[in-house]
């Protein structure tokens, strides 16, 4: 038995960073990649598609995200698992109620485990989150009601990985990778966490196309060989369409503004798609960075931010010590601090302070 498995695409999500048109595209990137896992399923041969929930945003999906969707699965003769998340969870006025399906797909609508016999002695558990916030752990207590292999099919939280996700995931249907094997399930194929896990008893494949900027490697979509006795073999492909740099750009030795805008033009010249530079560096305290005045740099890409990083001013502190001004006197002052690194630092955060500036942490 052969699958392909995925979870997080999150179509209709909102790019509230990006202008108009670029949330537009970055939405229609999500479809895109919909439309490869799908036909990746189809080259590989897979004999069914899950999807372990935030497919959409119940929130925000649009009737033509919906017709999309229904289109898109209807297309295809493979049979497809939905088992609704968080944020698509499954009510009488979901999409996944109310949409007249294509009979491949198969809807789990239960706040609990339910059961789909998939071959003789191979049984795929699915649930559906039911709310937005508080469901419970799927797992904790289910046995199986029958003998052979057992997969499930999920949108949960494994409480171990919590600490390595995304900060101020919520425990949606938190459980303890324990509860797998007791409950007896070879294999859960999960959602939730955008960050690619996998473990002897599951697997998160990551969100398939980016959402953030600064999201790591070795996301996907996971094709998954299941053996009659419930061994497991997988690997992760990627489908992203999205594409999205985060690029740290060093502004030291940059004398005026145009060596500035030099620097960000060359760095960003070789990439498309979505860019985010965040710039830092020791510069003079005269330059004028204006994350505003540098967005026109990014016109030849979808998207463009500029984030200002850990920028330290540098100062001509020679021509300081020399002036008869409050500042030089303090300057001079701090000659007595005998450790070089102690009165650097005490000199800029003074000088700082000085222009009555509040973000005195000095690297
Ligand atoms: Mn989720």
């Amino acid at each position: 038995m052969k699958l392909l498995h995925f979870a997080d695409l999150h179509l209709d999500a909102p790019f509230a960073w990006a202008r108009p048109e670029v949330a537009r595209r970055r939405r229609a990137n999500r479809r895109q990649t919909l439309t490869r896992i799908i036909e990746l399923a189809e080259e590989e041969h897979a004999d069914l598609l899950l999807c372990a929930g935030d497919l959409f945003e119940h929130e925000r999906f649009t009737p033509d995200t919906v017709a999309f969707l229904r289109e898109s699965f209807a297309r295809t003769d493979l049979p497809i698992y939905l088992a609704p998340g968080n944020h698509d969870w499954y009510s009488a006025r979901s999409p996944y109620a109310l949409t007249e399906w294509s009979p491949n797909v198969h809807v789990f609508s239960e706040p609990r485990l339910t059961p789909i016999e998939l071959a003789d002695g191979l049984t795929l558990w699915g649930a559906a989150h039911r709310a937005p916030a508080n469901t419970g752990d799927f797992f904790t207590g289910f046995r199986a009601d029958r003998g052979g292999v057992h997969l499930a099919v999920a949108h949960a939280s494994e409480r171990s990985a919590l600490p390595f996700q995304e900060s101020g995931k919520e425990p949606h249907a938190p459980f303890d990778a324990g509860e797998l094997e007791e409950a007896g399930i070879a294999h859960a194929f999960l959602g939730h966490y955008h960050v690619a896990r996998d473990r002897e008893r599951y697997t998160y494949p990551g969100n398939p196309d980016p959402l953030e900027f600064g999201e790591s490697e070795g996301r996907g979509a996971v094709l998954a060989s299941v053996a009659a006795d419930g061994t497991l073999t997988r690997e992760r492909r990627s489908v992203n369409i999205s594409q999205v740099h985060d690029l740290p750009i060093a502004l030291e030795g940059c004398h005026h503004l145009d060596d500035v805008l030099q620097r960000i033009a060359i760095a960003i010249a070789p990439l498309s798609g979505s860019v985010r530079v965040t710039l830092s560096g020791e510069v003079s305290a005269d330059l004028p960075i204006d994350p505003r005045s540098l967005a026109q740099l990014g016109d030849h890409l979808d998207g463009f931010v500029v984030r200002i990083g850990a920028i330290v001013p540098s100062y001509d502190l020679e021509a300081i010590h020399a002036e008869l001004t409050v500042r030089g006197q303090f300057a001079r002052d701090t000659l007595e601090i005998p450790d070089e690194e102690r009165r650097r630092k005490v000199l800029i955060t003074g000088l700082r302070a000085l222009e009555g500036r509040s973000d005195l942490e000095v690297a």
